[in-house]
C-alpha cells in the first residue's frame, strides 16, 4: 500500500527546530517557533492556568464524552472576549470548540467548503505559513493579497487593487492583531476600508485571532475584529489560546461564525458539528476547561497576559535603542513600531543563513524573528549581530 508513498519535505519550522538542537554552540539563539519565553528563556505554564488546574484536579466530576460543539461555558467566554461583553452581535455568534486555532481554520474551511465549494480564499503575502495547505486541504482555492508594510501601518490600496479580483462569495483571511510574520497591522482606517469594501463586494471576512491581547490588550487588538463583527453581515473567526493563555499543546481554540439572520444558527451549527463528527467526533475538554476559568474569573489571568505583553514591549523597545546606538541601518530600527510576538527583518534568505550560520542566531528564512523569544542578556549580541549582517 505504502511503496510509492516517499517523505514530505518536512516543514521549514521544523527543520529550523531540528538544526538548533543540532547546533553545539552554547550562546546560540533560537528565535525561530512563536512560543513565548520569560527573561530567563523559559516558557513555564502560567500561574493562573496552573491554579485553574489545580482547581480542575480536584473537583472534575467525571471525564464522560462531552457535547460535539465541546464546553459551552468555553465557547461563551471566547465569543465574549472576542466581541466584547456588549456587543449586539452576540446573538448572531455560533461558536464551537477546535483543536487550537489550527483546527478553528481547518474547521472554517471545510464549512465554506459545504456552502460555497467555489470560493477562493484570500491570503496575506507574507502571511502564515500554514494558511495555504489548511484551505486547500479543504478542497479551496487560494489567491493571495500583498501585506506590505507601511511605516507603522500596511499600506491598504495595493491590498485593495489585489482583491478587486475577487468574485462575491470570496473569502479574505485576515489576521486580527499582531500579523504573523510582519508584527505590522492595519491602521484604524485600514481596517474601515477594507471592511467596506468586503461588504459592498460580497466578500466573507475570515479573521484569525492568534494572539489576542499580546499587542496592546485583550480589547485593544479586537478592535479591527469588532469592526468588521459590526458591519459586515457574515463573519468567520478562527481563534487560539495557545499563544495568549500559554496552553500551546492543550490545543484550545474556538471557531465563531457570525450569520447575517439568525434563523442560518441552526443549520451553521449542525454543520460545524458534523465536521467535528466525522474528523474527530469531539475536542480535547482539558485545555478548554481550563480557558473557561480564566475567562470567568479573569483577574489573574488579566495579570499574566499583561506581564508577558509587557515583556514583549520591553524586550522591542530595549532592542531598538540598542540598535540605535550602536548606529544601526533605519531600515532595522523600523522594528520598534511592530506588535505581537514577531517582526520581520529586513532581511534577504541568504542573510539569515549568515546569521545563523556566523552567530546562532536562529529566525526563519523570509527573516521573521520571535522577539518573545530574547532572553535579556541577548539583546546586544544579537543587535551587533543584526547590524553586521545587515552591512556586509
Ligand atoms: N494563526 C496564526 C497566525 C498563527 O501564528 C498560529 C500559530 O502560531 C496559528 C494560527 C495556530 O495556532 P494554534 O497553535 O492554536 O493551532
Ligand atoms: O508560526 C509559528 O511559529 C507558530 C508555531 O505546526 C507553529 O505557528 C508552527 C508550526 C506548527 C504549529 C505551530
Amino acid at each position: 500500500m505504502f511503496s510509492d508513498l516517499r517523505p514530505l519535505p518536512l516543514d521549514p519550522l521544523w527543520a529550523l527546530q531540528n538544526a538548533f538542537r543540532d547546533d553545539p554552540r552554547p550562546d546560540k539563539l533560537n528565535l525561530g517557533i512563536g512560543i513565548y519565553r520569560d527573561h530567563l528563556g523559559q516558557t513555564p505554564v502560567l500561574r493562573s492556568v496552573q491554579r485553574a488546574e489545580e482547581q480542575r484536579a480536584a473537583t472534575a466530576p467525571s471525564k464522560i464524552y462531552r457535547p460535539l460543539s465541546g464546553n459551552a461555558d468555553f465557547n461563551a467566554g471566547m465569543t465574549r472576549l472576542l466581541l466584547g461583553a456588549l456587543s449586539p452581535a452576540l446573538p448572531r455568534a455560533v461558536t464551537v470548540q477546535t483543536v487550537g486555532g489550527t483546527g478553528a481554520l481547518r474547521t472554517l474551511a471545510d464549512l465554506i467548503a459545504s456552502a460555497h465549494p467555489d470560493a477562493t480564499v484570500w491570503i496575506s503575502d507574507p502571511g502564515y505559513a500554514n494558511h495555504h495547505p489548511l484551505m486547500r486541504a479543504a478542497g479551496l482555492m487560494t489567491a493571495e493579497y500583498p501585506w506590505q508594510p507601511d511605516g507603522q501601518s500596511v499600506a491598504v490600496t495595493p491590498l485593495l487593487q489585489a482583491l478587486s479580483a475577487a468574485r462575491s462569495g470570496d473569502v479574505v483571511l485576515v489576521q486580527g492583531c499582531c500579523h504573523n510574520p510582519t508584527g505590522t497591522d492595519l491602521s484604524a482606517d485600514g481596517w474601515r476600508a477594507l471592511t467596506s469594501f468586503c461588504t459592498e463586494r460580497g466578500l466573507i471576512p475570515l479573521i484569525d485571532m492568534a494572539y489576542q491581547g499580546l499587542g496592546q490588550g485583550l480589547d485593544e487588538d479586537a478592535r479591527g475584529l469588532r469592526l468588521m463583527v459590526d458591519h459586515a453581515p457574515t463573519v468567520l473567526i478562527a481563534a487560539s489560546c495557545s499563544k495568549n493563555m500559554g496552553l500551546y499543546c492543550e490545543r484550545t481554540g474556538t471557531a465563531t461564525v457570525l450569520v447575517a439572520d439568525a434563523s442560518e444558527k441552526a443549520a451553521v451549527l449542525s454543520v460545524l458539528e458534523g465536521i467535528a463528527r466525522r474528523t474527530y467526533s469531539m475536542p480535547p475538554e482539558h485545555g478548554a476547561a481550563v480557558a473557561a476559568a480564566l475567562l470567568n474569573d479573569p483577574a489573574e489571568w488579566h495579570e499574566d497576559l499583561r506581564v508577558m505583553r509587557d515583556r514583549i514591549g520591553h524586550v522591542r523597545q530595549v532592542l531598538t535603542d540598542t540598535l540605535c546606538n550602536l548606529g544601526a541601518p533605519t531600515a532595522l530600527q523600523a522594528i520598534r513600531h511592530h506588535r505581537g510576538m514577531f517582526t520581520l527583518l529586513p532581511l534577504r534568505p541568504e542573510d539569515m543563513r549568515r546569521l545563523q550560520r556566523d552567530h546562532g542566531i536562529y529566525g526563519t528564512h523570509e527573516g521573521r524573528i520571535n522577539v518573545a523569544g530574547i532572553p535579556d542578556h541577548a539583546v546586544r549580541p544579537l543587535a551587533q549581530a543584526l547590524i553586521a549582517t545587515s552591512v556586509a
